[in-house]
C-alpha cells in the first residue's frame, strides 16, 4: 500500500474500550459504534456498576434490545465486570464460564462512576489469582488517585507502585493497560518482558493520538476535550503515536468514547469524557496518516485486539475514503444532545 492513498480497505475493526451507558441514551451512542465496528468491549461503570455475571447478562440483553430497535444484526457486545474489593474467585470462574470477556480495575475515584472501585489491590488477591488461572484478562484504568499526586503524574506513578508489583506477583495474568496517555506507559508496555506470552497490551484513544493538553485550554476552557486520564504534553502524544503506528501487536484500538450530555460537560464541574464514536475510524486514520503510517492501521484497528483476546479476526471488509466529513455541533442523546469530538470541524477520512 502506498503511504498517501485516498482510499483504504480494512478488515472490519473492533473497539476494545467503549462506554455506551444505559437507558434511553444507549441507542443513540450504540448506533454510531455499530456503524463502524463489529465488536466492542463494553465498560461496566454504570450506576450502580456491573459487578456480577447476572448484572452483565441483564445489561447485555438491554444492549441486544437496542440493537434490535436499530435494526443492527451483526454487532457483538463483549461484556466486562467491574472489579471491587469484594469480587470473589467464584465470580471470576462463573464469569469465565458465562463468556464474560474481562474484568475492569478502577482504582476508587479514578474516573466517572468509579467510587465502588478497588481501594487496595490486596483485597482482590483471590480474584486476581483466579483470573490468572482461567485466562481472564484484567483491564486497568492505570492511574493512582491520591490527592497529593499531581494529575499529570498519576499514570506514571501507577506503573511503578501498582502495575509493576502486580505483574511481578502474577506474571501470567493477562493485562490491558487501558487508554494509555504517557510515554512512560507506551515504553513500559513495549519493553515488558513476557517470555513470549501475550500477557500485556494497551489500548490508545483517538484523542490522545491527536491532541495534547493545550487542547483543553485553547483560547478558553474546552470541556469537550477533557477526559481522564487527562491529555498530556506533546512529547507524550508523539510517543503514543509512535507506539500505535509501530506495528507492535501490544498496541490496539480502544476509543474510550465516553458520552455525557452537553449540559453535563459545559458546567462548573464538567464531566470527564470525549465522545469520539461518531467517526472514530476517521480520527484514527487522520492520526496514522499524519506520520505516513496508514499501512499500519489495519493491524492496530483490526488484528491485534482479537489476537490478544484469543478471538477470531473479523472477515468483513470496510472502506475508508479521504473525503472530509463535517462533524455536527450537536447530536441527539436521548432527550438531550451531545457534542462530539471535533464538533463544527471536519475529519479528513470517512467510512464509505
Ligand atoms: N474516562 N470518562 C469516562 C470513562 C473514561 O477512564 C475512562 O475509562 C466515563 O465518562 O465513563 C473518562 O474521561
Ligand atoms: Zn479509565
Ligand atoms: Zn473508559
Amino acid at each position: 500500500m502506498s503511504n498517501s492513498p485516498t482510499k483504504i480497505e480494512l478488515t472490519q475493526p473492533d473497539d476494545w474500550h467503549l462506554h455506551i451507558r444505559d437507558g434511553e441514551v444507549m441507542k443513540d451512542v450504540l448506533a454510531d459504534t455499530a456503524r463502524q465496528f463489529a465488536r466492542a468491549i463494553i465498560m461496566p461503570n454504570l450506576k450502580p456498576p456491573v459487578t456480577t455475571v447476572d448484572l452483565a447478562k441483564a445489561y447485555q440483553s438491554r444492549i441486544e434490545s437496542n440493537l434490535k430497535l436499530l435494526g443492527v444484526t451483526e454487532f457483538m457486545p463483549l461484556m466486562t465486570l467491574y472489579l471491587t474489593d469484594n469480587t470473589s474467585a467464584d465470580e471470576v470462574r462463573k464469569a469465565k464460564d458465562a463468556g464474560i470477556a474481562a474484568f475492569k480495575l478502577y482504582p476508587a475515584g479514578a474516573t466517572t462512576n468509579s467510587d465502588a472501585g478497588v481501594s487496595d489491590l490486596k483485597h482482590c488477591h483471590a480474584a486476581l489469582e483466579a483470573m490468572q488461572a482461567v485466562g481472564m484478562p484484567l483491564l486497568v484504568h492505570g492511574e493512582v488517585t491520591h490527592a497529593d499526586i499531581d494529575i499529570f503524574d498519576r499514570e506514571a506513578v501507577f506503573i511503578d507502585t501498582i502495575l509493576e508489583p502486580l505483574r511481578k506477583k502474577l506474571p501470567e495474568l493477562k493485562i490491558v493497560f487501558e487508554h494509555i496517555t504517557t510515554k512512560q506507559a507506551a515504553h513500559y508496555v513495549r519493553d515488558a518482558v513476557t517470555g513470549g506470552k501475550n500477557t500485556i497490551a494497551a489500548t490508545i484513544t483517538p484523542q490522545h493520538l491527536l491532541m495534547n493538553r493545550n487542547a483543553i485550554f485553547a483560547g478558553g476552557i474546552r470541556p469537550h476535550n477533557y477526559c481522564l486520564p487527562v491529555l498530556k504534553r506533546e512529547e507524550h502524544r508523539v510517543a503514543l503515536l509512535q507506539a500505535a503506528t509501530s506495528g507492535n501487536s501490544r498496541f490496539f484500538l480502544g476509543t474510550d468514547s465516553a458520552p455525557h450530555a452537553k449540559g453535563a460537560k459545559e458546567a462548573a464541574c464538567g464531566c470527564a469524557g470525549c465522545y469520539s464514536a461518531f467517526n472514530a475510524l476517521g480520527l484514527y486514520a487522520e492520526a496514522f496518516e499524519s506520520v505516513g503510517k496508514l499501512d499500519k492501521l489495519e493491524g492496530f484497528a483490526s488484528f491485534f485486539g482479537p489476537d490478544f483476546y484469543s478471538l477470531p479476526r473479523n472477515s468483513k471488509k470496510i472502506t475508508l475514503v479521504k473525503h472530509a466529513q463535517s462533524i455536527p455541533m450537536e447530536l441527539p442523546l436521548g432527550d438531550a444532545t451531545i457534542v462530539p469530538l471535533r464538533a463544527g470541524e471536519t475529519i479528513a477520512w470517512s467510512l464509505v
